[in-house]
């Protein structure tokens, strides 16, 4: 016996990568279910090694489904999450769909468990740039207070989907050929205008709101708070970020500058927690020239944290670099890694 397990969106950039971690999963599965849009109904993909046939996804879909995994854009998670939920399943949604409604999770494994004690069916998967940056900062938080995060990040062209990577390939094989570049989807697939990301990088990512921040920048700020302050003694965290797309396929870097409540912390203390938190991998040895890449971070389960030293004009301020896979920990491993520590709290169900 196991769980009945259903991937929508499994065609996908992170849909591929979710396959691949439900292959690996400490759940026991039963059954997977590849479901996508009407037009890659009949296509063949492959789950442990065994062929399996794509479905389009429909309300009947989620019949005897335990757990239900979305990663095919917000609409798709607010037509068909709630006919998963109807029929008896999770649902872990990695769209932005529910991330802010107060009835529902928000969570990061790392961070905020028992926040899905609370859950009615649908727990939401932050944000992959948001992720990775709550993961590094919530043991600095535990032991020293958190004050204020001014984060800038170098963001991989997959967090955009298929169509986009597929786009950085194309524009650099014609600068590479002496030809114009041509772009149709970034910054942002539909907005008026779109530039090349080879060879640049993009101050955008997700469409302008109307106080010049982005929409990419606003999720930084806004689940940062809803998944850290879920805590109720935690006190408020000033936040501000700058989101800005590089030509990397893979894995997204930030540049988090942070601000602690404990005049005592040191570089050498932040370090110590940061090397026991779950989740991450230290990397901090300049000497040696051994710091965080998103070339190696491709592939791995955790976030990489290096760079660690202090402002030298701000008391208890200090800077680290901060990177991880955004397909995984961004995306598919987190939404399976709730699953399991679903498991473990007894919240999740076979019918
Ligand atoms: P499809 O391949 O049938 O279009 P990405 O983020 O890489 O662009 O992937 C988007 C995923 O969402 C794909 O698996 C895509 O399936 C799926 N999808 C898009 N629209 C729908 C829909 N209306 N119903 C179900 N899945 C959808
Ligand atoms: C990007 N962070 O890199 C976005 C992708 O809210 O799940 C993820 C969008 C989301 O473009």
């Amino acid at each position: 016996s196991g769980y009945n397990v259903a991937i929508v969106g499994a065609t996908g950039a992170v849909g591929a990568r979710m396959i691949k971690m439900v292959e690996q999963t400490s759940l026991p599965v039963n059954s997977v279910k590849l479901l996508a849009s009407s037009r890659s109904a009949g296509k063949q993909l492959q789950f442990n090694g065994q062929p399996l046939t794509v479905e389009e996804t429909v309300p009947e879909s989620f019949e005897g489904i335990d757990l239900a995994l979305f990663s095919a854009g917000g609409s798709v998670s607010k037509k068909f999450a709630p006919e998963a939920v109807k029929r008896g399943a999770v649902v872990v949604d990695n769209t932005s769909a529910f991330r802010m409604d107060p009835e529902i999770p928000l969570v990061v494994p790392e961070v905020n468990p028992e926040a899905l004690k609370a859950h009615h069916g649908i727990v939401a998967n932050p944000n992959c740039s948001t992720i990775q940056m709550v993961v590094a900062l919530e043991p600095i938080r535990k032991a020293f207070g958190l004050k204020r995060v001014i984060v800038s990040t170098y963001q991989a062209v997959s967090g955009a989907g298929n169509r986009a990577l597929k786009e950085l390939r194309d524009e650099t094989q014609a600068y590479l050929d002496g030809k114009d570049m041509e772009a149709h989807i970034l910054p942002v697939s539909g907005d008026k205008k779109h530039y090349p990301i080879a060879f640049n990088a993009l101050p955008q990512i997700d469409v302008f709101e109307e106080d010049g921040y982005t929409h990419e920048e606003w999720k930084m700020i806004h689940e940062t708070k809803k998944i850290m302050l879920d805590d109720m003694d935690s006190k408020d965290i000033k936040v501000t970020a700058t989101c800005v797309r590089i030509p990397v396929p893979v894995a997204h870097s930030e540049s988090i500058y942070f601000e602690v409540e404990d005049p005592k912390a040191t570089v050498k203390d932040i370090q110590d927690v940061l090397a026991k938190a779950p989740g991450i991998v230290l990397q901090d040895d300049p000497d040696h020239q051994i710091y965080p890449q998103a070339h190696d971070a491709e592939g791995s389960r955790d976030t990489f944290v290096g760079r660690i030293r202090p402002d030298q004009e701000t008391p208890q301020a200090f800077q680290m670099w901060d990177v991880s896979d955004n397909m995984l920990k961004g995306a598919a491993w987190n939404s399976v890694q709730i699953a399991e520590t679903m498991e473990k709290m007894g919240l999740l169900h076979m019918q």
